[in-house]
């Protein structure tokens, strides 16, 4: 596989965060699918665990629904907030238990599901790994059913191998149908070249910065990484603006629009309010506000994921269980999602 991905710098991380900055761990499991021996390119071998709440989760949802892989890799969905201080295993964790009534709705949430690849019935993500006598904890996990074992937890690199070996898992997308994230081959160089730089950007001030932005409890940490996050969107609403191309590096949608999806998705109805990203809406942001809508109208793209998960899963917890209901202007979301014309 090419170019590892770009990941938060571990350097001073345990001073950084007693300062308050909120510093990102590192993923251990990267074996390649497809390319490592001991995991070959099978349909209907692989299983993801996820958690629809989560933007890094959302990418491999996004990936294996693109690519015509929801039929290949089965799927288990924990509940958005995680367990709670009583847990009798721990709390804080990420749970597989459908039966638990979401605050949000008052009822179960029907994508929910208990964990049912490990043939072990855990209730916690954290035992697929203890299994591996490892102790992570994280989402999403890539898991191989026949040899029982974790392929890989860096989304990053999940979704490129998920788009390597599409066809040999089973894609039911034809070949020419079925969008390529990141063309192999030399003729592509430069386009590679150029969803790598965007990714970095993109990770550093996006992604990971509505994190730095809502989870540091240092104001001049939050300040930068406000500016940082702004700035970011205002390059990219320019580079949109340029040529009227329909995607970032085009008219094709690729990896780099679909890494960035997932946080300008939760903007407007959650990081608003949640990661303090109060500078403006994607909404006031026309160009980028059409290829939100854009991306969300290709194929299934809108069932990759639930603002209901997104909703209980940030505000939750860490707001006394109570989850604010708007926005509900110009419209309610997702369902603005579906009109372009909003932003004029
Ligand atoms: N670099 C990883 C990050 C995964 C990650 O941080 N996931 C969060 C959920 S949003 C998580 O599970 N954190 C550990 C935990 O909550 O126990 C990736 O992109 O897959």
């Amino acid at each position: 596989m090419s170019k590892k991905s770009v990941e938060e710098s571990q350097a001073d991380a345990v001073a950084r965060r007693a300062k308050g900055e909120f510093v990102r761990g590192v993923s251990g499991f990267r074996s390649v699918l497809g390319e490592d021996a001991d995991f070959p390119a099978e349909p209907g071998r692989y299983h993801l665990f996820v958690a629809l709440n989560c933007p890094w989760c959302h990418r491999v949802t996004l990936a294996r629904n693109v690519l015509g892989l929801q039929a290949s890799i089965t799927l288990d969905v924990a509940f958005p907030s995680r367990t709670t201080e009583g847990d009798p295993i721990e709390p804080n964790r990420w749970e597989f238990n459908p039966m638990r009534i979401a605050s949000l709705t008052g009822t179960t949430l029907p994508e929910c599901t208990f964990e049912t690849a490990t043939g072990q019935n855990f209730r916690l993500a954290k035992q697929i790994y203890e299994a591996e006598g490892s102790g992570e904890a994280s989402v999403p996990i890539l898991y191989d059913k026949k040899t029982k074992r974790i392929v890989a937890n860096e989304s990053a690199e999940i979704i490129r191998m998920l788009n390597a070996q599409a066809r040999a898992l089973g894609s039911t997308i034809a070949d020419d149908l079925r969008p390529n994230l990141y063309p192999a081959g030399d003729e592509n160089a430069d386009l590679r070249r150029n969803i790598d730089t965007l990714n970095d950007q993109i990770y550093v001030g996006i992604n990971n910065g509505a994190y730095k932005a809502g989870f540091s409890s240092d104001q001049a940490v939050y300040e930068a990484a406000f500016e940082k996050y702004f700035d970011t969107l205002g390059a990219l609403e320019k580079r949109l603006a340029i040529d009227g191309r329909l995607f970032l590096t085009g008219d094709s949608f690729k990896e780099a629009d679909l890494r960035l999806f997932p946080t300008l998705y939760r903007h407007d109805p959650v990081y608003y309010v949640r990661m303090k990203l109060n500078g403006a809406r994607i909404l006031d942001y026309p160009n980028l506000w059409r290829w939100l809508c854009r991306v969300y109208a290709l194929p299934s793209v809108a069932d990759s994921n639930s603002l209901v998960h997104c909703r209980q899963g940030y505000f939750g917890r860490s707001w006394n269980n109570v989850v604010p209901l708007g926005p509900f202007h110009p419209m309610p979301y997702p369902e603005a999602y579906a009109h372009p014309e909003l932003a004029s």
